[in-house]
């Protein structure tokens, strides 16, 4: 089977006409050595890195907002979803510049002669396709959601997400492919490993290139200095969203930690909820269910013991503030509705569409005495844009979890 299979994909395909070798296809059309094999795989393992932990740190959002049973997230320290939402977003925006790189460093290879010698070279080219194409939809994605521009609705998260499985499947594939560069790549120049596996004379062609490239060290040093600037300079730009001290570079940034109603930002205001009659109704009860039903009324809220949390609003677009939230803790309310401590509880928004108008809130987070069902920012009443009557701030949670304009907290 395998020997059939590699008879197949080694199969030769006939060479086009030499007459069409004109142009980018002529030998030799591309003489600068920044687009050597060792530049390719330098910026290829940068790249590569950049891909993985967006991938991961991705992965870790996706779990935390679906909570499969298996999937334990803790609600301390409160700054870790921060973190790895800031790195998702901030290798997401330094991909782009590196990818850009990268395939400036590999163009040539599109006008390779003969254009696929063999079915396998065939096939590698295609799934560089796959890989630059699905690299190319998550940044695009993913830069159209930071920008808050959602013209996908739900369609997004779940394009996003997969199109990420398919394209980290297809970086391991290429990187499987192509070890054999990669490794000459890496190597020391003029070790054994640098010219491993190669005929004599392509080891002669390579060392003719490493030594043009040696020569031309102001270049590569120049290529080195762009390729960095380009993506200190995108981070620097959006870093802002949620280290306040880069706030005032930020021109990338859509959203500032500092800019919106009491000093933070808002993602869906009252009016886009269509939440501002019910939310200021004077007839607005919370409702606690359990075995011991609570119907609140904001008096009866504001009469039980008030606690103060500092909290950050970390929304998985990477910006990230922080606020003095003042309320119920939700624990407190959970224990005289007759829950058990510990139960896994889902809140409701008065909101009745949207992606947002529910979360669960997993037992780490119910049971912590910091999450609280806040009534206050920073000593007023919480905005109508920040969810006025009541929402839910919880400790080390995505944004989109801390469901504002509460109406239901029920078992889930
Ligand atoms: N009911 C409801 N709650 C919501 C949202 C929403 O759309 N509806 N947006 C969420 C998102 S994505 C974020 S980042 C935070 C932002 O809170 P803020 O607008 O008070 O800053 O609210 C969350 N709570
Ligand atoms: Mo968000």
């Amino acid at each position: 089977m395998t020997g059939r299979l590699d008879r197949l994909l080694g199969a030769r395909i006939p060479d086009p006409p030499e007459g069409l070798r004109r142009g980018p296809f002529r030998a030799g059309a591309f003489p600068s050595p920044l687009h050597s094999e060792r530049r390719s795989a330098r910026v290829g393992v940068w790249l590569g890195l950049a891909f993985l932990v967006c991938f991961l740190t991705g992965l870790v959002s996706d779990l935390i907002q679906s909570g499969p049973e298996w999937f334990y997230w803790p609600s301390s320290p409160v700054w870790l979803y921060g973190l790895t939402q800031g790195l998702h977003v901030a290798t997401g925006l330094a991909a782009i510049p590196l990818l850009l790189v990268k395939l400036w460093t590999v163009y040539p290879l599109l006008f390779e002669w003969p254009p696929a010698g063999s079915l396998a070279r065939l096939v590698s080219r295609l799934s560089i396709l796959l890989l630059v194409g699905t690299a190319a939809m998550q940044l695009v994605t993913g830069l159209i959601n930071i920008a808050q521009w959602y013209p996908f609705g739900f369609f997004f998260p779940v394009a996003h997400y997969w199109t990420g499985w398919i394209a980290i499947g297809a970086v391991a594939v290429h990187v499987g492919a192509k070890a054999p560069e990669i490794r000459r790549g890496l190597a020391r120049r003029g070790s054994p490993g640098a010219t491993a596996g190669l005929a004599p004379e392509q080891a002669a062609e390579l060392a003719a290139a490493d030594a043009a490239e040696e020569e031309g060290a102001i270049g590569r040093r120049a290529f080195v200095l762009a390729a960095g600037l380009g993506v200190g300079a995108v981070t620097v730009t959006t870093l802002g969203q949620s280290v306040s001290a880069l706030a005032p570079v930020s021109l990338l940034a859509p959203r500032l930690p500092t800019v919106g109603p009491q000093g933070l930002p808002v993602n869906q205001t009252a009016a886009a909820a269509r939440v501002r009659e019910t939310a200021t109704d004077p007839g607005y009860r919370l409702v606690v269910d359990g075995p011991r039903r609570l119907e609140l009324s904001l008096a009866d809220l504001a009469r039980r013991p008030q606690h103060t949390e500092t909290l950050p609003i970390t929304c998985v677009e990477g910006w990230s503030a922080s606020g003095r939230w003042t309320g119920v803790r939700l624990a407190d309310l959970l224990e005289e509705a007759g829950l058990p401590r510990g139960t896994e509880v889902v809140v409701e928004s008065l909101q009745t569409g949207g992606l947002y108008r529910t979360s669960v809130v997993a037992p780490p987070h119910a049971a912590d005495p910091r999450t609280l069902l806040a009534l206050q920012l920073r000593g007023e009443p919480l905005a109508l844009d920040h969810g006025y009557p009541v929402r839910l701030i919880a400790p080390n949670r995505p944004g989109a979890m801390q469901t504002k304009w509460l109406t239901l907290v029920r078992p889930a």
